[in-house]
């Protein structure tokens, strides 16, 4: 079994962040192991009057006790933050607890659709690079990845202007990146792999429908298929694939705008990993 440690924040209601990285990591076998960085009544997207309770002042004496008992991780994978404060944090429990030959995986969970969620300004980005700059592997959007590279956000590109994203992120110090929600034709969607120089793309059937948290779902999937001895582009073939399931279990139901109903197709991603 390997050990994991998630970064992020809890949702009470809205199906992203910690509540979908916990089940997921788990069900795929892996001991799973959490930080929460604050608890929130719901996510921010279309919601008002959530509740917001700051964790960021027990992190430090989070990690110092797993200093004292000697906790390391294969893998730390951090999702949405609250401040920039708790990204300083993150660069220090990565410096002190990532295993020899662990992995830091960072979604800059901070924007969609040419626009940073409620709360973050460019500052934010702008830490956010740093701490991606450290990562072993980034999961960014288009979005994201224009903030934190000052390159512009085009809804309609072709393959030179994401080869051309990717050289910005690579000039920013993210040299391995998973892109996500890359789309060249009406009706399909998919994922850009870079490793060092090589880059490969896996496309599939796209659903026109926005929703909400299907970042959270992928990278969660991606890190638990990644900790089973998969390879990046297969993990992230398999958290595309289990990704999309999640988004057609939820299609239709209006009332569920707020998520996905991952849980009902976690059995689907078990039979993707071969398990
Ligand atoms: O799914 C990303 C996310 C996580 N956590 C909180 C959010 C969001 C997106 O809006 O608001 C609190």
């Amino acid at each position: 079994m390997k050990r994991v440690a998630s970064i992020q924040d809890i949702s009470c209601l809205g199906q992203c962040s910690m509540t979908v990285a916990l089940p997921i990591l788990s069900a795929c076998g892996q001991e799973t192991c959490i930080i929460p960085s604050a608890v929130l009544s719901t996510h921010t997207g279309g919601f008002t009057d959530f509740t917001f309770r700051d964790l960021s002042d027990d992190i430090p004496a989070i990690s110092a006790h797993w200093q004292k008992e000697g906790i390391d991780f294969d893998a730390i994978y951090t999702g949405y933050l609250g401040s920039i404060k708790q990204i300083d944090m993150v660069k220090d429990l990565f410096a002190k607890h990532t295993r020899a030959g662990g992995v830091k995986i960072v979604d800059p969970a901070m924007a969609d659709n040419g626009k940073l969620y409620y709360g973050f300004d460019q500052a934010y980005a702008d830490a956010m690079a740093t701490l991606c700059s450290e990562a072993d592997l980034v999961l960014p959007n288009i979005t994201e990845s224009c903030f934190m590279t000052g390159f512009e956000y085009k809804e309609a590109y072709d393959e030179e202007y994401v080869v051309l994203l990717l050289k910005a992120l690579e000039d920013k110090g993210m040299k391995n990146v998973i892109l996500t929600g890359i789309s060249y034709s009406a009706d399909t969607t998919g994922v850009v792999v870079k490793l060092g120089k090589d880059i490969q793309y896996y496309s599939h059937k796209r659903i026109p429908v926005g929703s909400h948290g299907t970042g959270d779902v992928f990278a969660s999937a991606f890190s638990g298929a990644l900790l089973n001895g998969k390879s990046e582009f297969e993990s992230a073939k398999i958290a595309a694939e289990y990704t999309l399931r999640c988004i057609e279990n939820t299609q239709g139901d209006e009332n569920h705008r707020y998520g996905v109903k991952f849980e009902t197709a976690i059995p689907y991603l078990l039979e993707l990993l071969g398990k």
